[in-house]
């Protein structure tokens, strides 16, 4: 019998879903999975997708992903939402706009979930794309509702970061996070049939004037996309294209950096697990919190404490 590892490696989309629902859950064989299957990717590339709830963010890649097949690639998504932890609703929903790809073998959709843990959902995001990708999808799409800390966590994954926004929402470009602002490579208006749009790209053009570009740097693109239809997909796949072949040279620096990001995250997580689990005993770290809380102690020495605590008892081990 094939093992999930081989299966997934082979391509099999029932094992590429029990291998995301295991990533989901963190069991323990999700860990194991990503060893065994971790020499086989770094072949995708990954698309991130970011914007406020009901951008047109799913119709656009559902789009997106019609348009990258035609190309001849096959394509995984994966939806997440960081603010609403197993929502069914929109679950469905994406699944239903989504179904015109279900009998197509060349496309993985997954929505992700998270148990709300900080950072899970980066995480968990990352792990699966990997599974994707040693499946051997070429593209992956992370779509990523919102613009906050944890999508930027998540968009940081990615390849390629492009940021759906909406004429007339008050989704004005003051508004945004800065944050999020430097980390697009391509902005798109959708809902371009809506009034306002052509006001919106002028905002972002300008604000994009407030930064200096290096001759060699790529310069954020604007596109207007109307997702329903499909106008502008084309050029906004032309757009993700035209990015990739700018950015090769670069690349291997993002790769660079994202590798960091998921090293520290996953010491970070590690030892605040052996920290809770291995070292505290039941109720000292409560207990730690509770006077933060009343303001006796402040978090830093409370921190230096637990480190503390940490260092010695491992020392008696
Ligand atoms: N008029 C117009 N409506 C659109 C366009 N694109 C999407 N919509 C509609 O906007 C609504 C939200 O679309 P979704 O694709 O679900 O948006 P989303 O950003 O994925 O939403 P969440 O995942 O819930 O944040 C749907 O009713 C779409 O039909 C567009 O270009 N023009
Ligand atoms: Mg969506």
């Amino acid at each position: 019998m094939m093992s999930l590892a081989e299966r997934v490696l082979a391509g099999d989309s029932r094992a590429i879903a029990r291998a995301i629902s295991l990533i989901e859950n963190e069991d323990p064989q999700a860990a194991a999975l990503v060893r065994t299957i971790f020499g086989k990717t770094g072949r995708a590339y990954v698309i991130g997708v970011t914007g406020q709830p009901g951008a047109g963010k799913s119709t656009l890649v559902d789009r997106m992903t019609a348009e990258i097949r035609g190309r001849g690639h096959s394509v995984g998504v994966l939806t997440v939402d960081p603010s609403s932890p197993f929502s069914g609703g929109a679950v469905l929903g994406d699944r239903l706009r989504m179904q015109g790809h279900a009998a197509d073998e060349g496309v993985f959709i997954r929505s992700m979930a998270t148990r709300g843990h900080l950072g899970g959902l980066a995480r968990a995001t990352g792990d699966a794309a990997l599974v994707l990708d040693a499946a051997g999808k070429d593209i992956i799409v992370i779509e990523t509702v919102g613009v906050g800390q944890d999508e930027v966590d998540i968009i940081k994954t990615a390849d390629v970061s492009i940021l759906t926004l909406v004429p007339g929402t008050g989704d004005d470009v003051q508004a945004l996070k800065a944050g999020i602002m430097e980390i697009a490579d391509i902005f798109v208006v959708n809902k371009a049939d809506r009034e306002g749009a052509d006001r919106l790209v002028s905002s972002i053009e300008s604000n994009l004037t407030l930064q200096t570009y290096g001759p060699d740097q790529w310069r954020p693109l604007i596109l207007k996309t109307i997702a329903t239809n499909g106008t502008g997909v084309t050029e906004l796949v032309d757009a993700i294209w035209k990015f990739r072949s700018h950015s090769e040279a670069t690349q291997s620096a993002r790769r660079q950096e994202r590798s960091a990001f998921r090293l520290r995250e996953l010491v970070a997580k590690r030892f605040m697990d052996h920290l809770e689990l291995g070292v505290l005993r039941p109720g000292e770290l409560e207990a730690m919190v509770e006077r933060v809380a009343a303001r006796e102690i402040d978090p830093y020495t409370a921190a230096d404490e637990l480190l503390a605590l940490g260092l010695t008892r491992a020392e008696g081990l």
